[in-house]
């Protein structure tokens, strides 16, 4: 998909081995690390990362902070967190659409360009990857359209095929 000079497309992958100017990280509030592509961010990265994380005081479901990316091919690290899916009644559709708008922010911030993106909150926090490959790319769709050529290309990148066919659904219905 292209919209306003930003090529928009879902891959199939690892994130942590991706060249991309910038890629997102679906964190926890402490920023310490943890499990899934959190852990894996953290081991590839390098123990730097864990040393600037401490500075950063941590970071509210829905809200992004941005690092070096130290190891990775990527230079910075968008740290964000998702909502936990608690049945779908208790604002988790707005904080993830919010973890989409403020990792782009923090990517424009730090002069990215490009982006890679994992499904946010759709692992060990729950929320079904159909819903959650909706709001993502609705969200990034608005976005982009109201900062035409703020990015050359965004990837949501999806760890297997399952996710790869949700966000490739989700990128068709728009
Ligand atoms: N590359 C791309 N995607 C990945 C990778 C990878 N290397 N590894 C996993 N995924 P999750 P969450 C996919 O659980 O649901 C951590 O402990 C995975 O298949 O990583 O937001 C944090 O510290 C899934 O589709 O993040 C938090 O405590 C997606 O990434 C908690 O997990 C997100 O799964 C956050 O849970």
């Amino acid at each position: 998909m292209h919209i306003g000079g930003t090529s928009i497309e879902a891959v199939k992958g690892d994130i942590v081995t991706m060249e991309f100017d910038a890629i997102v990280n679906a964190a926890n509030s402490s920023l310490l690390g943890g499990g899934g592509v959190d852990g894996a961010i953290h081991r590839a990265a390098g123990p730097d990362l864990v040393h600037e994380c401490r500075l950063l005081g941590g970071c509210k479901t829905g809200q992004a902070k941005a690092t070096k990316g130290y190891r990775l091919p990527a230079k910075h690290i968008i740290h964000t967190v998702g909502p936990v899916w608690r049945g779908g009644e208790n604002g988790e559709a707005e904080l993830l659409a919010s973890c989409y708008r403020e990792s782009l922010d923090r990517a424009i911030e730090v002069g990215a360009r490009t982006l890679g993106i994992p499904a946010i909150s759709t692992g060990i926090y729950g929320y079904p990857l159909d819903k959650a490959a909706k709001v993502a790319v609705d969200t990034i769709a608005i976005f982009v359209r109201d900062r035409p050529g703020a990015f050359k290309h965004i990837a949501l990148v999806c760890f297997d095929a399952k996710a790869l066919t949700a966000f490739n659904a989700a990128l068709e219905a728009v």
